[in-house]
């Protein structure tokens, strides 16, 4: 995976976009968090994922031991930490980098692998998620720019035992949910998202991954963030689940990745009688 350097940062923006878009498809920031931070996102996310009975995705194949799988939703109503979790500066600035400075948060979840929980189906992430149907989307939607960018954070080791998260470097050049067919393709080309609790792999959604199968015998936790173009109706309804003293102490950049102020829709009937849109 292409390593970002933090101290470089303003001059290989050029060169992360195009990783996203045209090489691999994901870079990692090492060392994003620190130990203090992980392990007290990790604390309330083992808490709060006690029983398995949260609704989840691309398990469709694993009916028996799904219970292993378990997420964590809205996590912004959980934790102050997670509050700084997607603030983080340098992923803000490769985001805003790549889906124009107007982002706004999609999802920030948790998916814990319990050992022995299952990996999922190669997959595109929202709102790609379901192209499967392809006739949901636009004539020659492609790849050329990109609706989404994931950040997945570990909570515990990453590795091949434990089931990190595998993707098929390049893959989000031609965008198409994997075929079944495709699929022995991606479990023999695909690379691993190996690393420590607190890195963050930055990931282009187009770009076919899964959570893999964990055989450790430790647990295997990530924060999942999503972050979409304005334009992009959030997956998670964070304007009616993150709770007010998180909105009232939030940061300018907070409320607008929450969606307060979000400008539409609207109703006009009921604006005042004034031009507001036009570069004149
Ligand atoms: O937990 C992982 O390794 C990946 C999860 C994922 O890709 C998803 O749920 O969309
Ligand atoms: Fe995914």
């Amino acid at each position: 995976m292409f390593e970002v350097d933090v101290t470089k940062l303003s001059e290989q923006l050029d060169d992360i976009v195009e990783e996203l878009l045209n090489g691999g498809g994901a870079v990692v920031i090492r060392e994003a968090f620190d130990a203090a931070a992980i392990a007290n996102a990790r604390a309330i996310i083992m808490d709060e994922s006690k029983d398995p009975d949260k609704e989840t995705h691309f398990q469709g194949a694993n009916q028996d031991t799904i219970h292993l799988q378990r997420r964590v939703w809205n996590l912004l109503a959980k934790g102050k930490v997670f509050e700084d979790m997607v603030q983080h500066r340098d992923v803000v600035a490769i985001t805003s980098a790549f889906l124009g400075n107007k982002f706004h948060l999609g999802s920030i979840a948790a998916n814990r692998l319990l050992p022995g929980g299952p990996g999922q189906e190669p997959h595109i992430d929202y709102p790609y998620w379901d192209m499967y149907d392809r006739e949901g989307f636009p004539a020659r939607i492609n790849s050329s720019y990109p609706l989404n960018l994931q950040v997945t954070i570990p909570l515990d080791p990453f590795n091949e035992a434990s089931g990190a998260s595998a993707y098929l470097p390049g893959s989000q050049r031609d965008l198409h949910y994997p075929e079944i067919g495709e699929r022995d393709a991606f479990f023999e080309g695909c690379s691993r998202m190996s690393g420590n609790p607190g890195d963050a792999v930055i990931f282009n959604g187009m770009t076919w991954h899964c959570a893999m199968p964990n055989n450790s015998d430790h647990d295997r936790g990530a924060v999942l963030i999503e972050y979409l173009p304005k334009f992009v109706i959030p997956l998670e309804d964070q304007l009616s689940g993150v709770p007010r003293d998180v909105i009232d102490r939030a940061s300018p950049l907070l409320q607008r990745l929450i969606g307060i102020g979000r400008p539409y829709p609207k109703l006009f009937d009921e604006a005042t009688g004034e031009n507001t849109i036009g570069r004149d």
